[in-house]
């Protein structure tokens, strides 16, 4: 996969893309990162990239030559997905990066503080995407944000250690609790079914656990994925826990 950003701010990647899991991938040459300063590809000679708004008002717009013309010196004939980094994007998902991980080729387009001229989002972007809903300097972090999430998808990426398989937004349920040696730090004690060996019942506490985070904490996850028979079981479980500690509470 090739990934280029497009940045007044370049300098800002290097620690990000050199490091860890997506420097490694660059090395292996699963992943080849360009940042590119679209200020070079400006029409002006004092390489001037914005400009105020045509009807007045404050602030500044991002013109659209030197976007249009650092996407067309990048193109090299194929169709990329161009991504425009905005806060009025489709809020980025699991969903969405494991789609981008299928692509050849994406460009990613940082925007600071500056609006976009419309016919930057109308006949250069293929997606507008934001991460979340809140109020950043720019789209290079959001952009680092989808790098990271792309990059780990692809093939090669990770060690057989972790399979992005199983990410908790892949499976659509929160992770079941941890729990590493000492079996008994502090008086605080590891629950004894994870020291008992028996594998079946593991897995079944697991998913119970996973299901009562889930509930707990992200409601909206549990009515978006398929209950299997089992997961039903032990929600009926759940149920009964919380009567029960109704009861005995009271
Ligand atoms: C309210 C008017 N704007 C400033 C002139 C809006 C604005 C534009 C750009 C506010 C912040 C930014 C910078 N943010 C991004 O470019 C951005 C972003 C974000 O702020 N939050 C979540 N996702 C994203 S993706 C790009």
């Amino acid at each position: 996969m090739r990934i280029d950003i497009l940045t007044l701010f370049p300098e800002m990647f290097a620690g990000v893309l050199g490091a860890s899991i997506l420097g490694k991938a660059a090395d292996k040459g699963i992943v080849q990162y360009r940042l590119i300063n679209f200020r070079d590809y400006s029409e002006s000679k004092h390489g001037t990239v914005d400009d105020v708004p045509y009807g007045g008002g404050g602030g500044m717009v991002l013109k659209p030559e030197p976007l249009f013309n650092a996407v067309e010196a990048i193109r090299e004939g194929g169709q990329p997905r161009v991504i425009l980094m905005c806060p009025q994007g489709k809020r980025y998902t699991q969903q969405l990066a494991e789609e981008l991980a299928q692509e050849e080729h994406l460009v990613l387009i940082c925007g600071h503080y500056e609006g976009y001229d419309e016919r930057i989002r109308e006949h250069l972007a293929t997606d507008e995407i934001s991460i979340g809903d809140y109020v950043l300097t720019g789209g290079e972090l959001p952009a680092m944000v989808v790098v990271d999430s792309v990059v780990r998808l692809l093939p090669g990426v990770l060690g057989n250690e972790r399979s992005a398989a199983c990410d908790s937004f892949a499976t659509g349920l929160l992770e079941h609790p941890h729990y590493t040696r000492p079996a008994d730090f502090r008086g605080w004690k590891v629950p004894d079914i994870l020291l008992s060996g028996h594998h079946a019942k593991i897995e079944r506490w697991r998913l119970k656990e996973s299901l009562r985070r889930t509930k707990e904490r992200r409601p909206d996850l549990l009515e978006q994925i398929e209950l299997t028979p089992e997961m039903r079981s032990l929600l009926h479980e759940l149920e009964a826990e919380q009567k029960n500690s109704g009861q005995a509470g009271d």
